[in-house]
């Protein structure tokens, strides 16, 4: 460990590499401390690099052992060795063959990249910069290679060998109690798509024909004895496989898909070229550990790892500043594929939920960066919810651009064109320019500047002309005083007191989408024979943030009419939203929270049954977070969690008797199997939210309530809903079943994860002790990724009135939790870091708080490159 000023890398430094490596045959023979590994590499110089350069290749943390060139052990004045780095710095300007041996100790790996051992399981991960803890290798994605691996490990202890691409041989080697297995990937790939598995694992399998008539095996390979909570992820890869052929025409490449669960993954999951490897909370499920939120991320994620293998694979990215061509690409697919498994809008509403909750603050906070960034210290530090989330919307923008078919034949383009190939942004576009014949040079501005745009609206309604006006301004705080204007899709219509007016008519609206690419302009609607209200950004067209005044009456209007599943909701947020900021600031009133609540009871008696998802999102009103990103400045989480609470009660108390008949008739008949579709996920979903808005007006209610639910539970799902209803309600009752809750779950540490998350996230001042306390009970391990995400990243990103304390106690355990880390595993460090991302908007004290754990944090000796890169930039 070292303190380093991270070297900063730069877009416009750019530079195709000097050498390729045509050919990689890795030998990796395994073993818990000493494992060897012997790489000989096709190297040959690059037409487009420098003649003569020196070979530079990339390692970290190496053992060289042994090194020839075409079979020869190269003379120690040949070559300089590092364990940061292999140079020849006169290597031949003609084709040759380098073998290098180097050992690794993948126990003690701590950093989870690279090879390392997750309990007893060895696996790798090597985005974006893990291939250079294995072998010296220029660990760069332009630098795409055919690689064959041979696989070695003593057989007790890894009977299961897996590579990238298809199996080629195995046996044993007899009198030494190992055995290997060769594994060739037919498809180029860039290093971070190595990958490997070796240990003791059941599976899952079935065979799969594509359309284009090529059987593969699919298999889910998990922990011994866990084979049947892996079905759902089996059912999963296969349903992604047919909606890939379907919706984008792509199928899979190779006769093996294989999935692997491990333990300890400091991310969701890896695309690695027919290897993917999880983290085994987004594989494994069943209806007694998984919640119905489990199902729909462990299917979201199987679909976005398996979808890479187009979007991310065929097509990789030519450097790291690409990185949104694969991942926002990848999560806009997933996005489309969970919207066709389940509900339409209700799949959107949480799209926009996680973007607010998790963009939104992103971008206008310290750590803000383009969807393309220009420079990076840390590249793990890029993977952000501006790159997946933002650059997901920006593919979505793009199709309402150019349509539905414009889109897919752009889409075909791409992936024919650049099949094989490292690509950057420029190629992506350039596919759609050519299928749609428009010109998107201006579009391409939203991937090069910070900060979410504004678009201020105003209308004006004309009834001698029967003549409505739109009058639109566009800002872009936080992306630079010579931002120029961005190219905004706006899906819009008018709505009338009894339903859309499809008759309004104007020009500039094609297909109900107006295009906003000046920084004001206005439009006029036709043949408007009343008032309308507007319904504004239909489906969340644009990542904007939209400023209209209208008043809750006319939103209402709107949840009441709106054809617009999205912006139904979104009125019913608005309100809330006003209501609770009014409330802070001494400006709302107790009627308008009771025309409120009228209006949630007149639209759960018309609706509620019909739909219960979108039903329980209209009743989840804005999260503090929610709250706190919008008002923006002098931010104080105490007063938002009391007038969030505030309104919450006299929902409740308003709302009661048909809140309990809702629960009642949405209850499952004794007997019912449990089932994770959308459908019943979304009963169980409305039945809980009533009985958290229940539990806010009477906690007596509440309690019984919530236990009765926690009793009569056969599934993990209501089970967990009581227990996050009763941990809103200090007492007894809520201590005996957090008690009873882990001596059930003793042995299945994912499901405690929910137990750690729930306990800090309690809005309370006993927190801070409760966490201290978790972080000493048997279960919990901080070199276990998932929990500490689990306890301290709930607590710091999901408990805003405590991480905040005004007394610096949520920012100390925070910060010391991260020194720690550090120390083992940086890049979770880092990413807990991220907690401290809106510490300017806090209000003086907590702010100042806030700033000196930072500078705490900075000032520590032997910081990681990647918390010193997030602290730094966090205080700059
Ligand atoms: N490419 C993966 C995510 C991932 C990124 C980085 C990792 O290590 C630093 C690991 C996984 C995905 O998008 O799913
Ligand atoms: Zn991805």
């Amino acid at each position: 460990m070292r303190t380093e000023t991270p070297p900063t890398v730069r877009l416009e430094d750019y530079r195709p590499s000097d050498h390729l490596i045509d050919r990689v045959e890795l030998d990796v023979r395994l073993d818990p401390h000493d494992t060897r590994v012997t790489a000989r590499l096709a190297i040959r110089p690059n037409p487009a690099g420098r003649p003569g350069a020196p070979l530079v290749l990339d390692g970290d943390d190496l053992r060289l052992l042994a090194l020839d060139l075409d079979g020869q052990p190269l003379a120690p004045a040949a070559f300089r060795v590092a364990p940061s780095a292999l140079t020849l710095p006169e290597p031949p300007g003609r084709p040759f063959t380098l073998t290098i041996e180097t050992r690794i100790d993948p126990s003690a790996n701590t950093k989870l990249m690279g090879l390392y051992r997750s309990n007893g399981v060895y696996c790798t991960q090597c985005e974006a910069d893990g291939f250079r803890r294995i072998t010296y290798f220029l660990d760069r994605p332009d630098v795409m290679a055919v690689y064959t691996t041979r696989i070695e490990a003593e057989e007790a202890q890894a009977p299961v060998l897996l590579g990238n691409g298809n199996p080629v041989e195995s046996g044993r080697i007899e009198g030494t109690g190992r055995h290997f297995a060769v594994w060739h990937d037919p498809h180029p790939k860039p290093a971070y798509l190595f990958a490997l598995v070796g240990g003791c694992l059941d599976r899952v399998a079935k065979s799969f024909d594509t359309r284009e008539g090529r059987t593969v095996e699919l298999a889910v390979h998990v922990e011994p004895g866990k084979a049947e909570r892996a079905a759902y992820a089996l059912d999963a890869v296969e349903r992604s496989m047919v909606w890939d052929e379907r919706a984008f025409g792509r199928a899979y490449d190779l006769d093996v898909f294989n999935v692997v669960a491990v333990s300890d993954f400091n991310m969701g999951a890896m695309e690695n070229k027919g290897l993917n490897i999880f983290n085994d909370k987004f594989v494994l499920a069943s209806p007694e550990t998984a919640t119905d939120a489990d199902y729909a991320a462990i299917e979201a994620i199987i679909a976005h790892e398996y979808f890479h293998n187009w979007s991310g694979n065929r097509v990789t990215c030519r450097d790291w500043f690409q990185l949104c061509l694969k991942e926002g690409l990848t999560v806009f697919r997933d996005q489309e594929f969970s919207s066709d498994m389940r509900s339409r809008d209700v799949h959107r509403i949480g799209e926009v939920r996680t973007l607010r909750a998790r963009q939104f603050p992103e971008d206008a906070g310290p750590l803000a960066h383009p969807v393309r960034p220009r420079q990076y210290a840390e590249i793990n530090n890029f993977y952000t919810a501006t790159v997946y989330e933002k650059g997901a919307e920006i593919v979505r923008m793009l199709r309402t651009l150019v349509g539905e078919s414009a889109f897919r034949a752009g889409m075909d383009r791409y992936f024919s064109d650049n099949d094989g190939r490292a690509a950057t942004v420029e190629d992506f576009l350039v596919a759609f320019e050519a299928e749609s014949g428009r010109d998107l040079a201006r579009f391409a501005e939203w991937y090069e500047r910070p900060g979410t745009p504004r678009v201020a609206v105003t209308g004006t309604y004309d009834a001698a002309e029967r003549t409505y006006r739109l009058d639109f301004r566009q800002t872009r705080p936080g992306a630079g005083d010579d931002a120029p204007p961005l190219v905004i899709p706006v899906r819009l219509g008018l709505v009338g007191p009894d339903g859309p007016l499809g008759e309004a008519t104007c020009p500039q609206v094609e297909d109900g989408v107006f295009v906003l690419d000046a920084f004001e302009a206005a439009l006029t609607f036709d043949d408007v024979t009343a008032p309308p209200v507007p319904s504004l950004f239909r489906g969340f067209s644009a990542p904007v943030r939209v400023d209209m005044a209208m008043d809750d009456a006319d939103r209402l209007t709107l949840l009441r009419h709106d054809s617009d599943g999205f912006n139904r909701w979104e009125a019913a947020q608005r309100v809330a939203a006003r209501l609770m900021i009014g409330a802070l600031r001494g400006a709302a009133t107790d009627a308008g929270a009771d025309a409120f609540a009228a209006a949630l009871g007149a639209f759960l008696d018309a609706r509620a049954l019909d739909d219960p998802a979108f039903a329980a999102l209209v009743l989840a009103l804005p999260s503090e977070n929610d709250l706190a990103d919008e008002i923006g400045a002098e931010i104080d989480p105490d007063a938002i969690c009391s007038a969030r609470r505030a309104l919450r009660v006299r929902i409740g108390a308003s709302l009661n008797p048909r809140l309990r008949a809702l629960r009642d008739a949405l209850a499952e008949p004794a007997g019912t199997p449990f089932s994770p579709d959308a459908a019943s996920a979304g009963r169980r979903s409305l039945r809980s939210a009533a009985l958290d808005l229940i539990a806010a007006a009477d906690p007596a209610d509440g309690t019984a309530l919530a236990r009765a639910q926690i009793a009569a539970a056969t599934n993990m799902t209501d089970r967990l809903a009581g227990l996050s209803t009763l941990a809103l309600l200090p007492g007894s009752a809520r201590e005996a079943e957090f008690a009873a809750f882990a001596e059930c779950y003793v042995d299945e540490p994912l499901v405690l994860d929910k137990w750690f998350a729930i306990q800090a996230t309690i809005p309370e001042d006993g927190t801070i002790e409760r966490v201290r306390r978790l972080q000493t009970h048997p279960a919990f391990a901080m070199t276990n990724p998932n929990r500490v995400r689990a306890l301290v990243g709930s607590f710091a990103l999901a408990n805003p009135t405590q991480f905040n304390r005004a007394d610096g106690a949520g920012f100390a355990l925070t910060a010391e939790t991260v020194l720690a880390l550090d120390r083992t595993n940086p890049q979770v460090a880092a990413r807990l870091m991220t907690a401290f991302g809106s510490w300017r908007r806090l209000e003086p004290v907590r702010r100042a708080a806030a700033e000196s754990a930072l500078r705490r944090i900075l000032a520590t000796p032997g910081l990681s490159r990647d918390v010193t890169d997030i602290a730094g930039r966090s205080l700059a």
